[in-house]
C-alpha cells in the first residue's frame, strides 16, 4: 500500500530527487499528475500555488516546497545523520545545489538560447566547489552513509550531464559519486526503464 503521494507534472523537474529516494528505499508511492486541470483542480489547493507536493498518507500531513518536502522524507526515513556535523554536509551541499538548480530552472525557462553556454561556463566554478569538499571528506556518500541530499545532488548531476555531456570531466571524485549513485541497484533498473527514459527534463522540451 501506497505510504506517500507525490502531486507534479509528468516530468522529471523538481519531483525527481523524490522520486529517486522512493525508488532507492522501496517506498512505495503513489503519482498524482497535476497536469491534468493543473489551473482548476491542483493550482487553488498547493500552498504556494505551485507543485511538487507530497502527502504523507501515514498522518495525512502535506508539504509543498521539493527541499522541504525531501528534508521531511530524510527526517522520517532515516536519511538525515543524526551528527551535527554529518547533518550540516548534507545541508550545505543541499544549499549549493539550489544556488546551482536556481539558475539552471531561469536559464531552461527564461534564457535558453542566450543563456545555456553561459550556463555551462559558470559550472566550472561551482562543480570545483563540490570536488575539493568531496576529496577533503573521503566519504562514498556526502555523509559517511546514504542521505536524502545524495538523491538530490543525483538529480541536479543527470541534469547537467544533459546540458553539457563533459562538465564533469575535470572532477574525478565528483564523476566517481554520480557513477556510484546510478549504479546502486534499484536506481540503474529505474533509470534504464522505459518510464524514466521518456519522462522529461522539464516542462518546455530544453534542457
Ligand atoms: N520552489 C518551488 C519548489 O522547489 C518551485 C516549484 C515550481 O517551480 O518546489 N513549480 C512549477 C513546476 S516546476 C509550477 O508549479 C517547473 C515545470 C513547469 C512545467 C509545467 C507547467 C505547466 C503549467 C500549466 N508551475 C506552475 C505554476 O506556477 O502555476
Amino acid at each position: 500500500m501506497a505510504r506517500y503521494q507525490l502531486l507534479y507534472f509528468p516530468l522529471r523537474g523538481r519531483g525527481q530527487a523524490t522520486r529517486y529516494l522512493f525508488i532507492d528505499k522501496g517506498i512505495v508511492y503513489e503519482e498524482i499528475n497535476t497536469g491534468n486541470n493543473w489551473v482548476e483542480d491542483f493550482k487553488p489547493k498547493m500552498p504556494f500555488g505551485q507543485a511538487p507536493l507530497l502527502k504523507d498518507l501515514e498522518n495525512g500531513f502535506e508539504i509543498a516546497q521539493s527541499n522541504s518536502m525531501i528534508r521531511y522524507l530524510g527526517r522520517k526515513e532515516g536519511l538525515y545523520p543524526e551528527d551535527i556535523k554529518e547533518a550540516a554536509k548534507v545541508d550545505m551541499i543541499c544549499d549549493h545545489i539550489e544556488d546551482i538548480r536556481g539558475p539552471y530552472v531561469r536559464m531552461i525557462y527564461q534564457n535558453y538560447e542566450n543563456g545555456k553556454d553561459d550556463f555551462v561556463k559558470s559550472l566550472e566554478e561551482k562543480l570545483q566547489y563540490i570536488e575539493k569538499l568531496f576529496k577533503a571528506w573521503g566519504t562514498d556518500y556526502i555523509a559517511s552513509k546514504i542521505s536524502f541530499a545524495d538523491y538530490n545532488l543525483l538529480d541536479l548531476l543527470d541534469d547537467l550531464v544533459i546540458s553539457s555531456a563533459t562538465c564533469l570531466d575535470a572532477f574525478p571524485t565528483l564523476k566517481a559519486y554520480y557513477d556510484r549513485m546510478a549504479s546502486r541497484p534499484a536506481l540503474k533498473k529505474y533509470r534504464e526503464s522505459e518510464e524514466f527514459k521518456k519522462m522529461p527534463v522539464n516542462g518546455n522540451g530544453k534542457q
